[in-house]
């Protein structure tokens, strides 16, 4: 039974069992993990607030070796760890190398990161004195993270945070374990000091709630549901810890007249149904002026219902299946409360066999809605895009902006003026011109507004914003 990693090792196996399946094919254990509770947390951020001072003082080289170590290992095996990540959680087989791809290229990127941590240095305005300022570690940082990217969002907290001198306590998410393992277990071999690095896995409402509540953990970075985040953020606040959320989407892609047809579909069905649409950066609100309406929307079902769905790791399947049995019974709600609020079911939405049993669901889409529906307000989190038709692109991108999320928005346009206002006023985190609204770098800001974000970004030098605090020296120089 593989088992929590606390202080520089892996623990003795309790008695709580947790089995990982694979939902292209429930008949498929993956691994078996043994559950740890508020007990093993406790030991967790302990490990880590008595290794988090000692690191915070490591040398910029040492950071240096051991992330570009995790980077390059995840890099060598991406072809193993991507079946793996596939099998857990149910993307294709090249969705599934692509993000541990991106994964290692985040440990490399934060690599290099360690040897450029910088500060500044003024005069006073006071006469023959001068201020230094810096940045420090925060200490210990509690990472809890989501289902749907097992491994690309650990690294993209767990890197910056190792390589600002934090010390980590991190909690995979119960569904996909064994891509958090794995990970944990290159981490194990980097040479990073004991305690520096602890994973936990177990239940939210025992091992986050420990996390979430404890005064050794200076900081808490978290990606998921905006009911949970909002819970932390209140949580954080009662006891002045830093906080970082990424939450929901509900991402809009205008599709204007003067669009590139076959380029405007392909960027619909890649954002709206690649990685089953479990992404909160997939386009679920597509906006589609008056004259390309009806070559737009013929064109999209076409496609749309010609994908394959199927197990994410046949070399021919587009769109593998939903993430678990409780996601699939989210995404069925939603689309039978669409049909009830009055949209027209356009083309699938009905639950499929597979070759093997799984959670295959037909991806859905939905025309004649209203801004106003449940379907068009709150995240399905699965493949279910509307299609709704405005007059032009004033229309659009207000239609666009009307929401209580601002993750990505995207626009197919050839038009330069249309493409810039929009980049403009789109009340959104990321603009994508021409691009699916999923799919991000990993060496820039990730990030959003309104419900979707809270905190300073995530990725890239923007990173630093949350893993560090800045101290101002002062010195008198003569
Ligand atoms: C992407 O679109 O490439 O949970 C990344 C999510 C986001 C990550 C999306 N935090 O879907």
């Amino acid at each position: 039974m593989k088992t929590s990693y606390i202080n520089g090792r892996f623990i003795e196996a309790g008695e709580q069992e947790l089995k990982n399946i694979n939902p292209s094919d429930i008949s498929d254990v993956i691994d078996t993990f043994s559950r740890a509770g508020r007990a093993e947390t406790r030991q967790a951020i302990t490990a880590a607030a008595a290794a988090a001072d000692s690191w915070g003082r490591s040398n910029p080289q040492q950071r240096f070796d051991i992330l570009d170590f995790i980077g390059s290992e995840i890099l060598a095996r991406r072809e193993e760890l991507g079946a793996l990540l596939s099998r857990e959680e149910g993307k294709t087989l090249p969705e599934g190398i692509g993000e541990v791809t991106r994964a290692g290229y985040l440990f490399k990127f934060f690599a290099g990161e360690a040897l450029r941590i910088g500060g500044e240095k003024l005069d006073s305005v006071r006469a023959g004195a001068t201020i230094d300022i810096t940045r420090e570690p925060v200490g210990v940082v509690g990472i809890i993270t989501p289902w749907n990217f097992p491994v690309a969002i650990p690294a993209w907290k767990i890197a910056p945070a190792l390589c600002y001198g934090n010390a980590v306590v991190f909690k995979p998410a119960e569904l996909v374990p064994s891509s958090a393992w794995a990970l944990a277990e290159i981490i194990s071999r980097s040479g990073l000091p004991a305690g520096v690095f602890n994973m936990v896995i177990g239940p939210g409402r025992e091992v986050g709630d420990e996390i979430i509540g404890s005064n050794e953990v200076q900081a808490i970075t978290f990606t998921g549901s905006v009911s949970t985040g909002t819970m932390i953020a209140q949580r954080c606040a009662a006891r002045m810890a830093k906080v970082q959320l990424e939450l929901g989407g509900k991402n809009p892609l205008i599709v204007l007249d003067d669009a590139d047809l076959e380029q405007a579909v392909d960027v619909a069905v890649q954002g709206s149904f690649y990685s089953t649409g479990q992404r909160c950066t997939a386009s679920s609100r597509i906006i589609v002026t008056d004259g390309i309406y009806n070559d737009f929307i013929a064109l999209l079902a076409k496609r749309t219902k010609a994908l394959r769905v199927g197990n994410a790791l046949s070399s021919d399947t587009q769109i593998g299946p939903v993430a678990s049995a409780s996601q699939l019974q989210q995404d069925l709600e939603y689309i039978e409360i669409a049909k009830q609020e009055g949209a027209t079911l356009l083309v699938g939405g009905k639950r499929i066999e597979g070759e093997t049993e799984g959670y295959y669901l037909q991806p859905a889409i939905f025309t004649d809605v209203d801004n106003r529906m449940r379907i068009c307000r709150e995240e399905v989190f699965g493949p279910v895009a509307t299609v709704s038709r405005v007059a032009d692109y004033e229309a659009a991108l207000a239609e666009a902006n009307d929401t209580q999320f601002g993750l990505s928005a995207g626009i197919c346009t050839t038009s330069l003026k249309y493409a810039e206002h929009y980049k403009r006023h789109a009340k959104a985190g990321m603009v994508m011109v021409n691009l699916p609204t999923a799919g991000v770098d990993y060496h820039v800001p990730f990030g959003g507004t309104k419900a979707s974000s809270y905190g300073p970004r995530e990725q890239g030098r923007y990173a630093a914003e949350f893993y560090t605090r800045v101290k101002t020296a002062y010195q008198k120089a003569d």
